[in-house]
Order: structure tokens, then C-alpha cells, then sequence
């Protein structure tokens, strides 16, 4: 009898959560714990942290967890890299399920930079409107281009009020749609949306929108992926635990 691991946060962990109840297998969803009220799954869900790469294979060898599948964002590096090594320590089978990174398309005005502290440096220059689409982790870097109004994007409501100057705070989570990323970037003027390759469907509005609009993206490219074994969809991974995906998903 299989037990699945399921490390999530993502609408890709979520869909997975669905098909392997839909197949009555024992699975487990694991969120860190970073927001107030994480959507509710059909399995059971734990929250926190394990303790490192230590904690981790502890956690898999005591729970007797059969399938490690890794279904983390791809800027979750660190939950990432400890899951490829913690499988390996517990003798457990491991597959990063994630979503390809987005192309620059038609229209699209995307200036790519490699990390946060990149887009930093790519918003010298006179004061714009500046949708800050990163969530609430990497505010405080911002600080270094003060000259910007930025609007901000937070899943909950932050105990502190950010550590920008002038800034914006709308409180909202995704998946988002087209036309409320249009209608938020008209409300605010915005000139220039700041990104992470994150791929998938749940922040992609704001890309569409961008084009729409003709506004200038600075798109953070996403951080190596550890994983050996990597599959873009929850077909690849039912495969992977023996199920025909010939029963759809
Ligand atoms: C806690 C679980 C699902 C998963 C939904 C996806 C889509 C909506 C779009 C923007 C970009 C951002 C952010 C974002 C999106 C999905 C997905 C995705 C981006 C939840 C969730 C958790 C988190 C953590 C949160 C981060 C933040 C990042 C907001 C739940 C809602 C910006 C990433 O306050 C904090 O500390 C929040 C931190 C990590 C990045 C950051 O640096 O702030 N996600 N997001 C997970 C956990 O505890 O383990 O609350 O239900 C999940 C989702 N957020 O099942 O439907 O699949 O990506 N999440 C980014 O892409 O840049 C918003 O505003 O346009
Ligand atoms: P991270 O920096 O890679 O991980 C930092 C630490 O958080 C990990 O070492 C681990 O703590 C804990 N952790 C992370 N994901 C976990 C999970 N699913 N279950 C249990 N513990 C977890 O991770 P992050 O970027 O903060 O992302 C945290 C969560 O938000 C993940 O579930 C991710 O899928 C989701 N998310 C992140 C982003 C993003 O932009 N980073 C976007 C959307 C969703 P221990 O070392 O103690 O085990």
C-alpha cells in the first residue's frame, strides 16, 4: 500500500490532491504554514516545517511514507533541494511535479533579470507606478529604489505595514483573472509589473494584462531545479505510481 507525500503550495499540488483521492490512495498535502487559512483539500493536510533534510527523512521513515512528490513552487529551492536529499536518506521514491517556465510571446515586453536583487537594479531610473507581483518576502529589497509608488500584492494582511516609502497594499489571493489584473493596473497606472517565472495558470493574468497594455516586464528567471526526475503534469505523475492515466485526470 502506497503512502504519498505531497510538499505543496501550488494549484498543481492541489489538482493532485484531487486525483489521488479520487483513486482512494493514502496521501498526505504538507504546506509550510505561510498563510492564514491555506485552501482546504480532499486529504489530509499537515502544516510546518520538518527540520531540514534530518527532519524530513525522520518524517518520511517514521510515517512510512512509500512516494515523495514535490509539488513545491519553483522558486521553493530550499524545500526542493531538501526533498531530493531526504528521499535519497529514506530509501524514498521521489518526483518534482512542477509547471515549465513562461516564454516571452508576441507583444510581450519582458526584460529578464536573475534574481531579485537583478530587479532591483533594473528599476533604476525617474519614479513609475511599479506592481510589485512578488508577494510579501522580498518587499524590504525594494526599498533600495525608493524614487517608486509600488503596489503590492500580499496573500494576508502583514502584521507590519511594508518597508516602502510610498506603496500600495491590495490583499488578494490567486489564481487571478485577466481583467481584474487589467482593471487593478489601470486603477493604479501602473508602468512596469515586476514578476517571477513561476509558470502555471494561477499568476499568469498579469502577464496577459501587461500585454494588453503594452507595459514593460521584469521577469525574475527561476532558481536551478535539484530534482532528477521531473514531470509538468499530474498524468506524469499517476503514471509514475503505477496508475493507467488512461482514466483521465
Ligand atoms: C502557502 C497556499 C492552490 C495554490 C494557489 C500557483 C498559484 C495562486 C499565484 C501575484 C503572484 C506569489 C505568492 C502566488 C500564487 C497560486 C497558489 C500562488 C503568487 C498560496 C498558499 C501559500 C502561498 C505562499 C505564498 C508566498 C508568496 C507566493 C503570493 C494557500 C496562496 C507572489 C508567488 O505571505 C507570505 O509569506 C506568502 C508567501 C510564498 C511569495 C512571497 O515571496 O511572498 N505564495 N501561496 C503555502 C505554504 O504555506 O506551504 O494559502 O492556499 C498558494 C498559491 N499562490 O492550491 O490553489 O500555483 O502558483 N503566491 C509568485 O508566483 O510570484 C502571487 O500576485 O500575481
Ligand atoms: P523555501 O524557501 O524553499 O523553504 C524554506 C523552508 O520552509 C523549508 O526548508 C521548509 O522548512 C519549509 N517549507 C517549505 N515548503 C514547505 C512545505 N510545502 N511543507 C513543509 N515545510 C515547507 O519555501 P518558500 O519559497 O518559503 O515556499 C513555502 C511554501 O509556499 C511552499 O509550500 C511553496 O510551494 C509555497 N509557494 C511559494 C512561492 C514562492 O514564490 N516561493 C509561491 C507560491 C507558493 P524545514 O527546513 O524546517 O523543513
Amino acid at each position: 500500500m502506497s503512502h504519498i507525500l505531497i510538499l505543496g503550495g501550488t494549484t498543481e499540488a492541489s489538482a493532485l490532491a484531487v486525483a489521488l483521492a479520487e483513486r482512494g490512495e493514502r496521501a498526505i498535502l504538507s504546506y509550510a504554514g505561510r498563510t492564514d487559512r491555506p485552501r482546504s483539500q480532499p486529504v489530509p493536510v499537515r502544516i510546518g516545517g520538518f527540520g531540514g533534510v534530518a527532519g524530513l527523512a525522520a518524517w518520511l521513515r517514521d510515517e512510512g511514507v512509500t512516494h515523495l512528490v514535490d509539488a513545491t513552487h519553483p522558486f521553493a529551492a530550499t524545500m526542493s533541494g531538501h526533498a531530493v536529499e531526504a528521499a535519497e536518506r529514506a530509501g524514498v521514491r521521489h518526483i518534482m511535479l512542477t509547471r515549465p517556465p513562461w516564454v516571452a510571446g508576441e507583444g510581450d515586453r519582458w526584460i529578464h533579470v536573475p534574481d531579485v536583487t537583478g530587479a532591483v537594479a533594473a528599476l533604476e531610473g525617474p519614479p513609475r507606478n511599479v506592481m510589485l507581483a512578488l508577494g510579501r518576502m522580498h518587499v524590504e529589497a525594494f526599498a533600495a529604489q525608493p524614487q517608486h509608488h509600488y503596489l503590492l500584492r500580499f496573500v494576508d494582511a502583514p502584521a507590519l505595514a511594508p518597508g516602502l516609502p510610498r506603496h500600495s497594499l491590495v490583499i488578494d489571493r490567486g489564481p487571478f483573472t485577466v481583467e481584474g489584473d487589467m482593471r487593478l493596473m489601470r486603477e493604479h497606472a501602473i508602468g512596469c509589473v515586476v514578476s517571477k517565472n513561476a509558470g502555471g495558470s494561477g499568476a499568469e493574468a498579469k502577464l496577459i494584462a501587461a500585454r494588453g497594455l503594452g507595459l514593460p516586464v521584469v521577469m525574475i528567471d527561476r532558481p536551478p531545479c535539484p530534482a532528477a526526475r521531473v514531470t509538468h503534469a499530474v498524468a506524469g505523475v499517476l503514471e509514475w505510481l503505477g496508475h493507467s492515466a488512461l482514466r483521465g485526470v
